[in-house]
């Protein structure tokens, strides 16, 4: 597949492929306007950052890219669900384990790269997840980012469909860190277990914060003040918006997660769970967006 891609797309300068030890196939993009990482282990974005910007997406060093292993950091997929599955199947849905396709790479005259990869239901999905579908991501790398992640029911069934773009940001130092657009808005505390709490004012982080903002379609400004910049962050197609930190004890605990790494990242994520959760009809489709840009 790797000289497949190659060749097919060898006119493209700005784009390259590569293969690690595992046989995961990197997509990199390198442009005026910005660099970027893609794999196709899990349909990931792996790094952008625009032209004359510090890394956007934080990756933990000890992340691991391989076959069927999520990877931690960048902006895992999670579909079909959200969370923990109530019958013990994957959490955050099998996408994010699985290998999917290159269906196009284009550049603009403007040198705005679109990236599209794709998943279609197979013998492993099957036997988690007895439905056709198509999920596409399609990925455009400027000196923004956006992500639209259309999912398109192919069976005959009505499906039932949450997920996430569950992306991690780099921030200096968390501690100097507020996360704005949330105030006032009902929130499930993952952490403590209590429900339809309202946030006031910008969301501070210095404990383990996991948080499920309900309602909410409002673009959010991670105030990175450490690198005097903001990361704004906007979304369709999504009313919940989860902030995540897994703080010391959790990070110590996975091995893929830096032990340091939770003071310079933290988790703002578009979500579809809850009674945000669709049915799609056969033929249906349902798409979520994000877009991600730095502003000083
Ligand atoms: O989005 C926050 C969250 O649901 C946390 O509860 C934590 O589990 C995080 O996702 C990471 O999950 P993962 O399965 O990638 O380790």
């Amino acid at each position: 597949m790797l000289s497949q891609y190659q060749q097919q797309y060898a006119a493209l300068s700005d784009v390259t492929f590569s293969e690690n030890e595992q046989g995961v196939i990197f997509i990199h993009v390198a442009s005026s306007l910005a660099k970027a990482q893609l794999c196709l282990q899990g349909g990931h974005v792996c790094a952008f950052q625009p032209q004359g910007e510090e890394p956007v997406l934080w990756m933990s060093d000890s992340a691991l890219f391989q076959q069927d292993k999520a990877i931690r950091g960048g902006v895992p997929v999670c579909w079909p669900w959200f969370g923990p599955h109530p019958n013990g199947l994957p959490q955050h849905g099998f996408v994010r384990n699985q290998a999917w396709l290159l269906e196009s790479v284009e550049q603009q005259p403007d040198g705005v790269i679109t990236v599209v990869m794709g998943i279609n239901e197979n013998e492993a999905s099957r036997a988690l997840w007895p439905h056709a579908f198509h999920l596409q991501l399609a990925v455009t790398i400027g000196s923004s980012l956006e992500m639209a992640l259309t999912c398109r029911n192919v069976g005959d069934q009505v499906i039932e469909v949450g997920g996430a773009l569950h992306s991690y940001f780099a921030v200096a130092d968390i501690g100097h860190t507020r996360i704005e657009g949330l105030a006032g808005v009902s929130f499930d505390d993952k952490v403590s277990g209590e429900k339809g709490i309202i946030q006031c004012g910008d969301v501070l982080i210095d404990q383990e914060v996991d948080r499920v903002y309900l309602n909410t379609e409002s673009e959010i400004f991670i105030h990175d003040e450490g690198q005097n910049r903001v990361i704004a962050v906007s979304k369709q197609g999504s009313r919940g918006t989860v902030v995540w930190n897994p703080w010391v004890e959790k990070a110590a605990s996975m091995g893929d997660f830096d032990d340091e790494g939770y003071s310079q990242m933290v988790c703002v994520e578009a979500v579809n769970c809850g009674d945000d959760v669709f049915s799609l009809n056969p033929g249906e489709n349902h798409t979520l967006t994000q877009k991600i840009s730095v502003k000083h």
